[in-house]
């Protein structure tokens, strides 16, 4: 049995997490790859609890610190019952969202001190690292357009454009220092440019 592999999407809202993470997933799945699929926050009964609460627009007033600590509370239970069984099963692991979230949006967008995500990062990852972290890099302008929302959207998606421009210069500067396990992609192109992209990084990584 091969060794699984992590691999996480990143990047501001409407730049193609969710699309470019389920190609990937039956991409690698042709190749006779085993996948498991995996969501940040959510993705266990604790962690799609928590989903709804912090993306509830009704839940007003919450403190930054607080939306960080339910972000690794959903995360702990996801390392626990699916991203660690999985890569201990051999399969890899497609994760839409993952830690790196939390620097981009907590600490960059909210203004949290970094060593407070480095703290929790130690202590719920225990030295678990993604193999590669893939950046979907695009304007926020675009990122926004792609998501148009007329009731107003989701508790994040309320943000000023102001803050998301804080998000996606918080996950640029992680990836300027990440090394080889980072891979930015320029997420403004077509679906097809983006995802030719995707599976030479992943192929890499595959020895495809
Ligand atoms: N959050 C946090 O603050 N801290 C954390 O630690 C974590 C999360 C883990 C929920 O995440 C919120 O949680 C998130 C950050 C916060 N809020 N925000 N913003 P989420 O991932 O569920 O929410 P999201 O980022 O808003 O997901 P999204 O809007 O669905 O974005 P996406 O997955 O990147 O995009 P998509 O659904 O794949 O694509 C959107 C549309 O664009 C769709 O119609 C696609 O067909 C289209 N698309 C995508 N790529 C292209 C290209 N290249 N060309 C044309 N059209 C495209």
């Amino acid at each position: 049995m091969g060794r699984g592999r992590f691999v996480v999407l990143e990047g501001i809202e409407g730049a193609g997490k969710s699309t470019h993470s389920a190609f990937l997933a039956g991409w690698l799945r042709e190749k006779g790859i085993a996948v498991v699929a995996a969501r940040e926050p959510g993705g266990t009964a604790l962690g799609e609890r928590l989903r709804e609460i912090l993306l509830d627009p009704e839940v007003t007033g919450m403190p930054p610190l607080a939306e960080l600590l339910l972000m690794f509370a959903a995360r702990s239970a996801s390392l626990n019952e699916v991203i660690r069984p999985a890569l201990e099963a051999g399969s890899w692991v497609i994760c839409d969202r993952f830690v790196d979230s939390s620097y981009a949006y907590q600490s960059r967008g909210r203004g949290i001190p970094p060593e407070y995500v480095q703290a929790l990062e130690q202590q719920v990852l225990d030295g678990l690292r993604p193999d590669l972290t893939i950046l979907l890099d695009a304007p926020v302008s675009v990122g926004l357009s792609r998501k148009d929302n007329p009731q107003g959207g989701d508790r994040f998606e309320r943000e000023s454009r102001e803050f998301f421009e804080r998000v996606r210069a918080g996950y640029l500067d992680r990836a300027a220092v990440g090394g080889d396990s980072y891979c930015v992609v320029d997420a403004s192109r077509s679906l097809e440019a983006v995802q030719t992209d995707l599976k030479d990084a992943v192929g890499e990584l595959a020895g495809l």
